[in-house]
């Protein structure tokens, strides 16, 4: 079976287990905190970043979430999730890239460094001034979702797609950790309650990471 590498909190991660959840493929976690930098790890994977996802009956190792979900979105026909025209998929593509880069980098990373490395690791208390403008920054994300929302059905359009998955896994890692604030966004919260009451989100949004409690009603699909 599917190995897949990675933490509790880890969004790319997340974003793999949605995918793999909605195809159908049958996988198991193994816990992999890529801080500790173990030397089994970084022969697996040499850049130290989960998610990893390994078959150890195949001689077979897939890194990096985009290309473990292009590579299942090749080889398996269920739920299509980069579907449509050419024009289609590259707005899809787009969109997973704004979330998995943009999004990590101004909300869901300084998230992880300030909630969960300072806390776990270094014994720091978190930078608020820094919180602050994570907060701001995660606002005007919410404030795009909520213009998308306005304008189509799903994030890329008429159909649920990777992007949705992508965003999704984002934010409920910077939910987890208290980044998400939802006053004012109707339509991005909306949406989001559809996407946590999907069964492939369920095994997520009931995993915790230790030392660090969830906010109330982070697995609530209803809140
Ligand atoms: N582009 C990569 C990004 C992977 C990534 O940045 N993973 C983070 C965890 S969220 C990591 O392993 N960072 C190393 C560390 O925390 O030491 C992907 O999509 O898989």
């Amino acid at each position: 079976m599917w190995q897949l590498h990675c933490f509790p909190l880890c969004p790319f991660s997340r974003k793999v287990r949605l995918a793999l959840s909605e195809k159908g493929v049958a996988f198991e976690l193994v816990r992999e905190n890529p801080w500790e930098g173990s030397d089994a790890f970084y022969a697996l994977n040499p850049a130290g970043r989960t998610p990893v996802l390994r078959d150890p009956g195949k001689p077979l190792t897939l890194i990096d979430s985009q290309a473990i979900c292009e590579f299942f979105e090749e080889t398996v026909d269920k739920a299509p999730l980069i579907l449509g025209t050419a024009a289609q998929r590259a707005e899809i593509r787009r969109l997973v890239s704004l979330f998995d880069e943009q999004f990590f980098g101004e909300v869901t990373h300084p998230l992880l460094h300030e909630r969960m490395k300072k806390r776990l690791i270094l014994r720091t208390p978190p930078d608020s001034k820094l919180l602050r403008e994570t907060m701001r920054l995660a606002h005007e994300h919410l404030d795009y979702i909520d213009w998308l929302i306005d304008n189509r059905r799903w994030l890329a359009g008429a159909q649920l797609t990777l992007a949705d998955f992508a965003a999704a896994a984002q934010i409920s890692v910077a939910d987890y950790l208290g980044g998400i604030d939802w006053s004012g966004h109707d339509e991005a919260h909306g949406w989001y309650r559809v996407m946590k009451s999907r069964p492939s989100f369920r095994p997520l949004l009931v995993e915790k990471m230790e030392g660090i409690p969830a906010p109330a009603g982070y697995s609530d699909p209803n809140s």
